[in-house]
């Protein structure tokens, strides 16, 4: 059970208790305009966790207000490079300093075991630190020219940003975006998810606190359909960055070309996670259990398709039942806790009916299929054996802990069948033959490759898609590119 309570967990429900969770529009901590407010529940016990602000158009056309404001202000963009470096650094640091408290309420708001919001709360301050570097290292060019003429590039900011961010990492998504917009000296409008508000709440407040220009970074809470198109329409927003479904992601870009906002997209996936009959498997099969039941199944690059030669595929399939039998589904807050719980009763239902479609399509059901307990919307680890490539079960986005394994026959059948998706996001090779995870490298249209490993990360590496997995990429260099843009001077002399 969840036990005695840790330091950090009553920190975190006296903060939750602490005040009306407003939205921040120009510094200042205001009501929504029309006055209302939703409830956000913590998804491992049903209960509401508080009330927040609910912005609507309104409040977005302030929000947008206040940060061209401060964009336009000399207090931001126009400050030295160093100086902002050290807002960041600040920023970083306050993380730290508030690391437990930030990661129980990252698992209050969206079930995630501490162990695992731990590991998202070091992973955002890394983040700030890691753009904190890149403020005083963002170089434009210049060109060799005839004796008359100077030719130079040089780095903008974008402007006024739009941050529409998903539920499944709402701390680390928030810093993925916001540490390159604000090193690069944009001013920013940020929406977290309905369902996951808190955390994004209580970084703004510790940027404040960093001491961040008033209208710098506003944030509105408040539903996709209402808020988010809003932002994504707003005349005044230069640019958007969005993290969600391929759906929406469509309907961002559709809005967003009424005044050519530039728009990065972060969208689903369907990753492949290829095992070859040459890999450790031991490795393998520990790494691909928590591959697809790693926050439950709720990461775009989750290993949801495994890939398994045929001459590994029995000892494998059965390698991953028993690794994922294992798991405990349970409290966030149990140190033992593998799986918490699905974000809200609708993704638990979305979650449900897609194995439903599994079992109708004739896949065969390895391990679990249900739902656990009757309160909280836990759902088991469930894999799917014998599954062909063709089955919605392999083609959708499930966003839950279900697994589809497939067999392969060959090199080429393998790549094959790891393209033969609409998604490109990540894509998983394991091999002892170093030419071969070459070869899969190459020949793998994904944004991300892991060879011998799943899901690690690291600041330099870019996220994003092919295909329909999104425009752009986040984090490394490409996001110094994302968040600004280029002028190209000519002086005569
Ligand atoms: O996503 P939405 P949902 C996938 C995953 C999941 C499915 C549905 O498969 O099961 O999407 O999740 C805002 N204009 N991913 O419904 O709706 C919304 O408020 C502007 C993969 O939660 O895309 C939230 O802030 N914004 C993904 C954000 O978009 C809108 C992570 C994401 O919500 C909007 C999440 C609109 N019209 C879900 N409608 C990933 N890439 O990791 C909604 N929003």
């Amino acid at each position: 059970g969840a036990g005695v309570m840790l330091p950090g967990q009553s920190r975190a429900l006296d903060w939750i208790r602490s005040g009306k969770k407003q939205l921040l529009i120009g510094g200042q901590w205001v009501a929504a305009a029309s006055g209302k407010t939703f409830e956000t529940i913590n998804p491992a016990t049903e209960e509401v966790l508080t009330q927040v602000a609910e912005a609507d158009t309104q409040d977005v056309d302030a929000a947008v207000a206040a940060a061209r404001r401060a964009f336009e202000g000399p207090s931001w963009s126009g400050i030295s490079p160093h100086e902002r470096g050290r807002y960041l650094t600040k920023i970083a640091d306050a993380i730290e300093a508030h690391a437990e408290e930030l990661a129980a309420i990252e698992s209050l708001d969206i079930g995630a075991p501490l162990s695992f919001t731990r590991g998202q709360v070091a992973a955002t301050a890394e983040r700030f630190r890691y753009y904190a570097g890149w403020t005083s290292k963002i170089y434009g060019t210049t060109n060799a020219s005839d004796a008359s003429r100077f030719i130079y590039m040089v780095r903008e900011p974008m402007g006024v940003c739009a941050l529409i961010n998903a539920w499944n990492f709402p701390l680390v998504m928030a810093a993925s975006k916001l540490a390159p917009a604000l090193a690069c000296g944009n001013t920013m409008v940020l929406k977290p998810a309905e369902q996951s508000p808190l955390t994004t709440l209580r970084l703004a407040e510790l940027i404040q606190e960093a001491g961040v220009p008033d209208g710098v970074v506003n944030v509105l809470q408040g539903y996709g359909a209402v808020v988010g198109a809003a932002m994504a329409a707003h005349p005044d927003v230069d640019k958007i960055a969005f993290t969600g479904s391929t759906a929406v992601g469509r309907s961002i870009v559709q809005a967003s070309a009424g005044n050519m906002k530039k728009a990065t997209l972060e969208l689903g996936g369907k990753s492949p996670n290829i095992i070859f009959a040459d890999a450790d498997l031991a490795k393998a099969i520990k790494a691909s259990a928590q591959a697809f039941c790693r926050n439950s199944g709720q990461i775009c690059s989750a290993g949801t398709r495994l890939l398994v030669h045929e001459s590994v595929y029995d000892e494998v399939k059965a390698g991953i039942v028993a690794a994922a039998a294992g798991f405990k589904v349970g409290s966030p807050f149990a140190s033992d806790t593998d799986l918490g719980p699905l974000i809200s009763a609708r993704q638990m239902d979305r979650v449900l009916s897609y194995i439903d479609t599994g079992r109708k399509e004739g896949a065969e059901l390895a391990l679990g299929g249900s739902r656990v307990g009757k309160t909280g919307f836990f759902v088991e680890p469930t894999v799917f054996a014998n599954v062909a490539n063709d089955m919605t079960i392999a083609r959708e986005e499930i966003f839950g802990p279900v697994l589809s394994i497939i067999k392969f026959k060959d090199e080429a059948d393998a790549i094959a069948q790891a393209n033969d998706t609409t998604y490109g996001l990540a894509a998983a090779v394991w091999t002892r033959d170093v030419s071969r995870a070459h070869r899969m490298m190459r020949a793998i249209k994904s944004g991300r490759v892991w060879i011998n490993t799943y899901a690690e990360g690291d600041p330099v590496m870019a996220i994003g898609g092919y295909k329909q997995s999104g425009y752009g990429r986040e984090m490394g260099a490409e996001s110094i590119d994302a968040y600004t843009q280029t002028k190209s001077v000519l002086m005569r002399l």
